[in-house]
């Protein structure tokens, strides 16, 4: 089944709830940034993550430097922003 890109009021709609995360200019994509106190609390949240990410089979874009992790969600079937990344969003938000 084919993953719907979101219109634009559906987004706007979505990231209302989302106030950590930042639209990109070209609205294909949503950001975080997080920091934590060290680099073992870093990537234990990466690796719960990852656990979430194969569980949705939706997976982010990011990266890591030591304490912070910057990640990006964006729909590569859709070709932008779908309800999975919304979904990831709020999974990630409450592990923090
Ligand atoms: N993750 N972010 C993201 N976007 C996708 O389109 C995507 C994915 N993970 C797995 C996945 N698609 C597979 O369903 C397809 O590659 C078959």
């Amino acid at each position: 089944m084919a993953i719907e890109k979101l219109t634009e009021e559906e987004c706007d709609a979505a990231l209302a709830d989302l106030d950590e995360w930042k639209l990109a200019d070209d609205r294909q994509s949503i950001s975080r940034v997080v920091k934590f106190g060290d680099f073992s609390a870093a990537f234990g949240f990466m690796t719960r993550v990852a656990l979430i990410a194969e569980s949705m089979d939706h997976h982010p874009e990011w990266s890591n430097v030591y304490n912070t992790v910057d990640i990006t969600l964006t729909t590569h079937d859709a070709g932008g922003l779908s309800n999975r990344d919304i979904a990831m969003a709020g999974k990630i938000d409450a592990l923090l």
